[in-house]
Formats: C-alpha cells, sequence, structure tokens
C-alpha cells in the first residue's frame, strides 16, 4: 500500500500527461503560505504577503522578509529577481521593481511576472549593505493555467 505521498505523486503525474504545462512532482515545488521560508548560507527569506494568493499567472506583487540567519532584519539589502522556467529552459522577461517597505527588512517586489503556465523558480539574489555578501534564495511554484 503506497504511502499518502507515493499516491499524490501518482495522481500528479498521471494528470500531467493530458496537460500542457508541467511542473514535475510535488517535491519540486513550494506550497505558499504566509511565512514560507527559504535561507542561503547568510539570509533568510519569508513571505509576508502574496497578491494574489497562492502565486498566479501573470502579474504577482509579494511583500518579503529578509533576516540574517539569527533573524535580524536586513534593511537597505540589494534585490534581484530572477524567475525562469527550468523545464522549459527560459528565463522571465518583466524586470520586477522593488521597493523598501516601512517595516524592518520589508521589501515590496512588484512585478513578479509569471508569463506562462508551468513550473517557474523565482530566484532572489540579495545583496547586503556592505556591497560585498551575496546570496540567493529560490522559491519554486507549479503556476496552473
Ligand atoms: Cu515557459
Amino acid at each position: 500500500m503506497p504511502s499518502e505521498g507515493e499516491q499524490d505523486r501518482q495522481a500528479s503525474e498521471s494528470s500531467d500527461e493530458g496537460d500542457t504545462f508541467a511542473c514535475g512532482t510535488p517535491e519540486d515545488s513550494d506550497i505558499y503560505r504566509v511565512g514560507l521560508w527559504h535561507e542561503g548560507s547568510r539570509v533568510r527569506v519569508a513571505f509576508v504577503d502574496a497578491f494574489p494568493a497562492p502565486p498566479q499567472l501573470y502579474d504577482n506583487t509579494w511583500i518579503i522578509s529578509i533576516t540574517d540567519l539569527d533573524g535580524v532584519p536586513l534593511n537597505d539589502a540589494g534585490v534581484e529577481v530572477l524567475p525562469s522556467m527550468p523545464i522549459h529552459g527560459h528565463k522571465g522577461s518583466v524586470p520586477s521593481e522593488v521597493r523598501s517597505m516601512e517595516q524592518p527588512g520589508q521589501y515590496q517586489l512588484d512585478p513578479v511576472y509569471l508569463a506562462m503556465a508551468g513550473l517557474w523558480a523565482v530566484e532572489l539574489r540579495i545583496t547586503e549593505t556592505d556591497a560585498l555578501a551575496h546570496d540567493t534564495v529560490t522559491f519554486t511554484f507549479c503556476i496552473e493555467p
């Protein structure tokens, strides 16, 4: 008897067959929720909010918080937004504007433009204030048609 996770994977694989978009297995993507986070070697990035939520096709606005690994908010960090579709092998084409919010360590990314249905990996390249330290964090979402 397969575990619940295996059943999910089988269901998703069989439902992919007739679809024109592909997201790989569920393990390949994040499930959006407020507080969803990833960390690199120096920083942790967490979702404060997303419009719409979960992320959808075309225009998205994301509010993220950036802290160091001790939870100290990073103000005045540089944030580059680099979306790509790993299965299709192409990048996004619409640049994001990044704006510091009033709250410490919070940034608004607008738009995060996801132009097609399928698996999107949104890489955030964070440059700390001293401009010497870089880190990269990636959120991956399955975008439905
Ligand atoms: Cu694509």
